[in-house]
């Protein structure tokens, strides 16, 4: 199956007539193509989406919010299509995707067409000078929506979904790894009567497209999430050009477990943040750490539930891990066990290519764990993005307060107590822009989203996202 450039409503082919191969990663095979687009192509969606920005940031509160939940409604109306792509594009366990992404994307785009309606701006009387000051939320103009592989439809919408809301026309570009949700995406966003130019999307590489659409000079925001090393490429070609950005990328999160926890909840718990979606979720908490007093039981206890988790094609309705998202992600991830193995680290589960029957050429991992003696190790220092975590114990919270912060990431951490004081004292403490207590992976979609250090600029989320995707302009009257 081909998949084509959505451009001013229309499907078309990439006008060079450049094509990528797309895998599947259950079976390694190919099973269709999508454009390489040039510059030429972005242009095309440049143009079409400036078009259609003069009608598209007049219009009615009432009408955009109408229409993005008609593409909500139409998602999942379509649930089972989409899933079914989604699994097959990514690898993802079909369950995963019906439970989570699809589901999710629905859900970022009623929350959005709900979040404008309600999205307001300031005034502030300049009392004694006899003025006024107020702020209007301009949308900004054409704005760059580039999305990862991991979690295709749920991050592409994610960041469309706010853009589109807040008045702005977009050209978005998923990963060319994971193309197929979002190209099925253009026909509901037809049918939910989206105006022609207000999203487009243009497929291909990130060396070629994408840098396309951040070299652009009139696409003035760059809302990207994916790898650090392309975040800060990004940066850099962005920063002379003054353009706005919201950079989401890599982490290595600590999940940081102390003996006083309700120790079944946590346990089920860690193996799902260890290992949803194959371990390639930037929030996985990747760096365990335990108390002390607890390790043993712990290393025990989860190595055993880690051992039962089911390696299997992805439409297998009982399958746990299905496959990674490609070959070279699963070579990469190979060479972090191999490393792990050469620093010293004791293999406590996994490590090992798992041969699917009937998919022998699927990019198959099994679970693993690895125990560490230190924190200052490659594989507790690097993101490896797979089905991988290290696990250590620790002797005070001083301690691993100390090895949570000593990364260069800082996006999530979780935290397992019920020390009260405790928790007061470490969630002020963490290095992170989430942490979650006695949970993983709570999402409220109108809670800031995003992280410090080298995992990311800006916050996406709520009204944060509708802040990034305007201006703000002061107008001050004298009365
Ligand atoms: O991501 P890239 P990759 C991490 C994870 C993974 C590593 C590399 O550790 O192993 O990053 O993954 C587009 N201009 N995360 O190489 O390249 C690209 O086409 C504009 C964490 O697959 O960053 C894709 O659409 N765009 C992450 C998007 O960037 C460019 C999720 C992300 O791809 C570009 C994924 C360029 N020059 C990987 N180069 C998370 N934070 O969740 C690439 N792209």
């Amino acid at each position: 199956m081909n998949i084509k450039n959505y451009i001013n409503g229309n499907f078309q082919n990439p006008k060079n007539n450049g094509w990528i191969d797309n895998y599947n990663p259950s079976n390694g095979e190919i099973y269709g193509q999508i454009p390489n687009s040039s510059k030429e192509d972005v242009e095309d969606g440049y143009l079409s989406a400036k078009s259609a920005f003069k009608q598209w940031s007049k219009t009615t509160l009432e009408d955009r919010s109408r229409i993005l939940i008609k593409i909500s409604e139409l998602l999942e109306k379509n649930l089972d299509r989409f899933t079914e792509a989604e699994s097959k594009d990514n690898g993802k366990p079909i369950s995963l995707a019906k439970a989570i992404d699809i589901p999710r994307a629905a859900s970022n785009f009623r929350f959005f067409g709900n979040a404008i309606t309600q999205f307001a701006s300031e005034s502030h009387e300049s009392i004694g000078q006899n003025a006024i000051n107020y702020t209007l939320r301009q949308p900004i103009g054409v704005v760059g929506c580039i999305s990862p592989w991991n979690l295709p439809l749920y991050l592409f919408t994610w960041k469309i979904a706010p853009a589109i809301a807040a008045g702005n026309c977009v050209v978005a570009k998923p990963s060319e790894v994971t193309p197929m949700t979002a190209y099925l995406l253009g026909e509901i966003c037809n049918e939910a009567g989206l105006p022609k130019g207000v999203l487009n999307i243009v497929h291909g590489l990130g060396t070629t497209t994408g840098q396309s659409i951040i070299e652009h000079p009139d696409i003035k925001a760059i809302s990207f999430t994916g790898g650090t090393a392309t975040g800060a490429h990004i940066a850099k070609v962005a920063a002379p050009m003054f353009k706005k950005l919201s950079l989401e990328l890599g982490g290595k999160n600590p999940n940081i477990i102390f003996a006083d926890c309700d120790y079944e909840d946590m346990l089920n718990t860690t193996v799902r943040s260890s290992f949803a979606n194959q371990g390639q979720i930037c929030l996985c908490g990747s760096r365990i750490f335990v108390e002390e007093t607890m390790y043993n039981t712990f290393k025990t206890d989860f190595v055993a539930k880690v051992k039962q988790l089911k390696v299997g094609h992805p439409s297998d309705l009982d399958t746990n891990i299905g496959a990674l998202v490609s070959k070279s992600h699963f070579e990469k991830v190979m060479e972090y066990i191999n490393i792990g193995k050469q620093e010293g680290g004791k293999i406590l589960c996994g490590g090992n290519e798992v041969k699917v029957e009937g998919y022998e050429n699927g990019y198959y991992l099994e679970p693993t764990v690895i125990e560490v003696q230190n924190d200052d190790c490659r594989v507790n220092q690097e993101e490896i993005f797979g089905p991988v975590v290290t696990i250590m114990p620790f002797k005070s919270e001083e301690d691993v307060l100390k090895m949570a912060n000593e990364v260069k990431y800082g996006l999530s951490a979780t935290l397992w107590t019920n020390d009260l004081k405790r928790t007061m004292r470490m969630t002020n403490e963490l290095e992170a822009g989430i942490v979650w207590v006695n949970t993983w992976m709570l999402r409220d979609l109108r809670t800031p989203f995003g992280g410090v250090k080298e995992s990311g600029v800006g916050r996406e989320g709520g009204f944060e996202a509708l802040r990034f995707f305007t201006e703000a302009k002061n107008v001050c009257i004298k009365y």
